[in-house]
């Protein structure tokens, strides 16, 4: 299987987020994609390659325009205030304020987020925009008839949006993938979200839709992040009624409630006949996970990748989320060796 990285990654490295009550190193840190890497070169899983640059038109078909710019000009206009530590929002548009825009960076920072957890440096952008490169590369692999590819994508995606960042995603890759595929032709795309945390970006993005039906398994929103999506009952709306499945799970949930969960995500995935699966791939479901409450073991995300080999459809795995840096890379590439060996 081909793995698609870019070194540009390392240009992001947030400085600290709240957790506890206590500002924290960031734990979504440029050594997590390292060890997978060095996890995908250890055990020989294929090819590695750079991305192409498809540009900005295939990010333009998910994310907001103004979104785009502001996110790219965001740091300059920083800089230019004289700082140069991490930008980070502090005040949103909730319930009794207005959906304006204001003309200040922070107002608009707000604006243009759902939480503290993404903040942006001076390579943010870069890193991100190389990101989305990377999934529309291995998104282009498959459309060239490779059975399955590995978008090693850091920062995640998952949380964003099309005009949101937050929960340490800017771009959403996995979606700017699935649309890429529906723009060269393919008529239907199942994304399965297996990362702990539900992908309440790429749901947005795809609620109203059916040619993207949206699959997610993670930690139960009562009690976990993002807290405001990822419920049992959203189904999609309009025609995407029928096409967005959440499968919330308790905390200290271990692979025999998760796998019921997954048969679930896979019988859907099937009945919807997808043209082409997009795995949002996040490990931070491993028992050892810092800020999770699954309690996977290493040898189960064999058994995860078999089973999506079992679908038997054209797969496309973007990294997401797994913070559990020693072992993260043993997990992420766990589930593709369980799905090459299944071929
Ligand atoms: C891509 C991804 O996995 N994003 C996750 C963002 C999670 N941000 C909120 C973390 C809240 C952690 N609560 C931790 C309790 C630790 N004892
Ligand atoms: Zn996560």
């Amino acid at each position: 299987m081909l793995t698609v990285y870019s070194d540009d990654h390392h240009l992001h490295h947030g400085r600290c987020e709240l957790i506890g009550g206590q500002l924290m190193p960031c734990f979504e840190m440029p050594s997590r994609a390292d060890h997978v890497l060095a996890r995908v070169r250890k055990q020989a899983l294929g090819p590695v390659r750079e991305p192409e640059d498809f540009g900005l038109e295939p990010i333009r078909r998910i994310h907001d325009a103004a979104y785009l710019e502001f996110f790219k000009g965001a740091w300059a206009r920083w800089a230019e205030l004289g700082q140069d530590g991490d930008l980070l929002p502090f005040t949103w548009p909730a319930r009794t304020l207005r959906q304006v825009m204001p003309k200040s960076l922070h107002g608009q920072l707000g604006y243009y987020t759902f939480d503290g957890g993404a903040p942006i440096t001076a390579g943010t952008w870069q890193a991100a925009y190389s990101a989305a490169q990377v999934a529309l590369t291995a998104q282009a692999e498959i459309q060239r008839g490779a059975h399955s590819a590995f978008a090693l994508c850091r920062p995640p995606g998952h949380h964003a949006a099309s005009d949101l960042m937050g929960g340490y995603c800017y771009l959403n890759n996995a979606a700017i993938a699935a649309q890429a595929f529906l723009d060269q032709g393919l008529a239907k795309v199942a994304i399965l979200d297996v990362d702990y945390h539900h992908g309440n970006g790429t749901q947005s993005i795809f609620y109203e839709r059916s040619d993207v039906l949206f699959a997610s398994i993670h930690g139960h929103p009562e009690a976990e992040f993002p807290f405001f999506l990822g419920y049992a009952d959203e189904l999609g709306e309009g025609a995407g009624k029928g096409f967005n499945f959440n499968y919330p799970l308790p905390a200290g949930s271990g692979w025999e409630h998760w796998s019921a969960a997954l048969e679930q995500a896979c019988g859907e995935i099937e009945r919807y006949g997808a043209d082409v699966v997009v795995v949002s791939l996040g490990v931070d479901t491993f028992k050892e996970d810092p800020i999770s409450q699954f309690k996977l073991d290493s040898p189960d995300y064999l058994r995860m990748g078999e089973r999506i080999a079992r679908l038997g459809k054209p797969t496309l795995f973007v990294m997401e989320g797994g913070y559990a840096v020693e072992e993260i890379g043993i997990n992420a590439v766990n589930v593709l060796e369980g799905f090459q060996n299944a071929q």
